[in-house]
């Protein structure tokens, strides 16, 4: 029992040792936005070089209104504890989170104030408590009326909504009973 215990244990410490990676996601935009921008810029794991022209297509997408956001799908719920926000240097933005698209909680701003760069777009790194979220959304809050991000991405990694193998649910039995064992031989 105790080596199947053991067993069980490792097996569960590989499978939640799933390394981070980018993850991007589907772009919906609510709101105008430049016409001839290609919305999958927002997301596609391309960042724009700082000083890269706000309004470059194939590169950024451009707005003028603080009203227009845009969302990302993930497609599924992501685990995350870093993004990457790569936006037109001299306005304000705000990144928020949501599992079910409706219900948005905020999760960082970039501000025109923070960055190093005095031309076009800089990227920018954020790291937080991990949340666990589907969608993410970006808009400008403020600034000079000529908005643009060229990326919103995270790093992290997918929850599997997958129903376990058999095979890992015997072991799982097979752990749990060990631990019920334990505790009742400690009880005794
Ligand atoms: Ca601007
Ligand atoms: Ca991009």
């Amino acid at each position: 029992m105790r080596k199947l215990f053991a067993a069980t244990l490792a097996a569960l410490s590989l499978s939640s040792a799933a390394q981070a990676t980018v993850i991007t996601g589907d772009v919906t935009a609510t709101g105008a936005y430049g016409g001839n921008a290609i919305l999958s810029n927002l997301s596609d794991g391309i960042t724009p070089a700082d000083r890269t022209t706000y309004n470059t297509r194939g590169l950024t997408v451009w707005w003028n209104s603080a009203s227009t956001y845009f969302t990302l799908d993930f497609g599924g719920l992501v685990a995350f504890d870093e993004a990457l926000l790569s936006v037109d240097h001299n306005d304000n933005y705000l990144v928020s989170y949501s599992t079910d698209g409706v219900n948005f909680t905020d999760l960082f701003s970039v501000l025109s104030t923070q960055g190093t760069v005095n031309w076009g777009m800089e990227a920018f790194e954020r790291s937080f408590d991990s949340v666990t979220a589907r969608y993410l959304r970006v808009q400008g809050t403020s600034g000079d009326s000529a908005y643009a991000v060229g990326e919103l991405h995270v790093l992290g990694t997918r929850v599997s909504t997958d129903v376990p193998e058999p095979a890992v649910v015997g072991l799982l039995g097979v752990g749990l009973a060990g631990i019920v064992a334990l505790r009742r031989r400690r009880r005794a």
